[in-house]
């Protein structure tokens, strides 16, 4: 990985049912970020946050796009749109951007900047499958729709700020499930989606499972985006997430999967989500964000 590195953050809890994981990027950058990413080799330059209004001052039901709820809808829309200018922004300058969430909405803006004009593969770690629409939704958190909006699934094939331009179906790949909705279940496997569960990862190893999803994602020509979900680890690896589900995997397995994400040599852009700082533990899972992060970024032992 030689391209720089640009760190962007996206400090939204609009889309979550807790508190506190607006306050992610600051706990990131706080644990270490720019002393792991020096490990990895890389050089790095730190873009700020976009701009997100506490949620406190906003109307949550304001502008639902639809007979469903959707929590927020107009303020994510905001801060996804400027986020989606900035990564795009970064990768015209040649760099590869790094966002910080918040909460897992932010990808909308990630993923739709990351594939303007270019046709992009998408890895997704995550407990949950992300694939709720306003109107499947159990919860109205948007951030258990954002795969579902990226791809235009349901509902939101009318919604053009959430669609990604060049992300299709068959180069996406969702690994580590074991949270879905029955609706999610019935999406995701009505579409082109490849999904792995952590009953993949039990039976054939995280090698396997992680090598055949990166095949997923690389088939596609412009390189992949990784987004990684800090739920997708272990609760009790990492601690400090709002809808933490028992069962996720190690520490080693996910470096392992980040090692295998830089070996790819095809990682476009980046995200780690989900770090609440109010629920973490001396901030160790903002330091395994930051810690991830440089693996998926080149970091090597020897
Ligand atoms: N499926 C549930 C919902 O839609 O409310 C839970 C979603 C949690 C999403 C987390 C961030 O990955
Ligand atoms: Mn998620
Ligand atoms: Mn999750
Ligand atoms: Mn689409």
């Amino acid at each position: 990985m030689t391209r720089p590195v640009r760190i962007i953050g996206a400090p939204t809890d609009y889309g979550a049912n807790r508190r506190g994981v607006d306050m992610g990027p600051s706990a990131i950058r706080y644990g270490g970020l720019a002393d792991e990413l020096a490990a990895a080799g890389v050089s790095v330059s730190d873009d700020g946050d976009v701009a997100a209004p506490r949620a406190e001052v906003r109307d949550p039901e304001a502008e639902a796009p639809s007979e469903g709820d959707a929590k927020f809808l107009r303020e994510t829309r905001e801060v996804v749109t400027a986020l989606s200018d900035r990564v795009t922004d970064a990768l015209d300058a040649g760099e590869t951007p790094l966002v910080l969430g918040g909460d897992h909405s932010v990808a909308i803006g990630s993923v739709t900047g990351s594939a303007r004009d270019a046709d992009i593969g998408l890895v997704w770690f995550d407990a949950h499958g992300d694939f709720n629409t306003p109107s499947t939704s159990p919860s109205g958190n948007v951030h258990g729709m954002p795969l579902a909006a990226l791809l235009g699934v349901g509902d939101f094939a009318d919604t053009p700020w959430a669609n990604a331009d060049g992300l299709r179906e068959e180069h996406v790949a969702i690994v580590g499930l074991r949270d879905l909705d029955p609706t999610e279940r019935e999406a995701i496997n009505d579409s082109d989606v490849t999904a792995y569960t952590m009953s993949d990862i039990d039976e054939r190893g995280i090698d396997a499972v992680v090598d055949d999803a990166l095949d997923v994602a690389c088939s596609a020509p412009d390189g992949i985006h990784v987004s990684l979900d800090l739920d997708w680890l272990d609760p009790r690896e990492a601690p400090g997430v709002g809808t933490p589900v028992r069962g996720g995997v190690t520490y080693r397995e996910a470096h392992f999967a980040l090692e295998r994400v830089a070996a790819t040599d095809a990682l476009r852009s980046m995200e780690v989500v989900e770090v609440n700082p109010i629920l973490d533990e001396h901030n160790e899972t903002a330091a395994l964000a930051t810690e991830l992060a440089a693996s998926g970024l080149g970091k090597r032992i020897l």
